[in-house]
């Protein structure tokens, strides 16, 4: 792929931005890094800025002169809905704000698999179906699409929106032999966001070529995305050291699992 000018890497800090860190820095000459909290020292193409995506003039800042926006930064599971709106909602406004005003080309960033968790698991889906969300969480998810969506129609800022679905080293439970995303196919989908031509909106989801699918991505075709690894190959080690679930579990009834069988967060 062609080399970028300046990538932004949100959550540059977290488990994924961790290791995008280290993988994307080759495809720009700058690759800038955020977080509210420490990220190391800056290596020789890396520039760290201490930021809080809630507060919109920082962010205009730190949108300036960027080609491409990497978005890992927000909270990454339920929360409180204080917590959640001052960074999926007010932070991820602020960042497409400063986007569309300093003319960014394209933001890809991590949507998850809970903007659709209460889809049954007998039903295969593509990217075409109505949003289902499993949780205060998920629906900031759906927001964040909406968003990306109207900024595109609106705008011309270009998104892709990937619905992550277990992005770990490896499968940690049953469920996650059908949602499970390695580390090497994460990096390889985030490379094909970065370097297609034209994506406009696209939602894809990011998941393994795993036997067990719920998630059909043929709507992304353009993406080139060719997922090698696959969650069978822990299937023995997983059955072995863990239970199988009752059948009426809505965490393995539904497609978000525990996010779905839980109760309200703050109740
Ligand atoms: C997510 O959206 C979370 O960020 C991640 O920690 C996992 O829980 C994942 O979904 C999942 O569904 O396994």
């Amino acid at each position: 792929m062609d080399k970028l000018g300046r990538i932004l890497l949100t959550g540059a800090s977290g488990g994924l931005g961790t290791l995008l860190r280290k993988e994307i820095a080759k495809h720009c000459n700058t690759l800038r890094l955020t977080n509210r909290h420490d990220m190391g020292v800056a290596a020789e193409n890396e520039e760290i800025v201490l930021c809080d995506l809630a507060d919109a003039d920082a962010v205009m800042e730190l949108t300036r002169d960027v080609d491409m926006v990497i978005h890992m930064g927000g909270v990454g599971r339920e929360s409180t809905f204080e917590a959640i709106l001052q960074s999926n909602y007010v932070g991820f406004y602020n960042l497409y704000e400063g986007c569309r005003k300093n003319g960014v080309k394209r933001v890809i960033w991590g949507s998850s698999n809970h903007a659709i968790g209460f889809y049954p698991r007998t039903q295969r889906i593509d990217a075409s179906v109505t949003p289902r969300p499993d949780s205060n969480y998920g629906v900031s998810k759906v927001y964040g699409e909406g968003m990306a969506q109207y900024y595109w129609d609106k705008f011309g800022l270009e998104s892709v929106s990937i619905r992550i679905g277990s992005c770990f080293p490896k499968p940690v439970d049953r469920r996650m032999l059908t949602t499970w995303l390695s580390y090497p196919d994460f990096v390889h989908l985030t490379e094909c966001c970065l370097a297609a031509p034209r994506v406009e909106h696209t939602i894809v989801y990011g998941v393994s070529d795993n036997d067990s699918q719920l998630w059909d991505n043929h709507m992304a075709a353009h993406l080139g995305y060719r997922p090698k690894d696959n969650a069978e190959i822990y299937r023995e080690e997983i059955e072995a050291s863990t239970k199988p679930y009752d059948r009426d579990d809505l965490t393995i009834a539904v497609h978000g699992g525990g996010f779905a069988a839980a109760g309200h967060f703050e109740d």
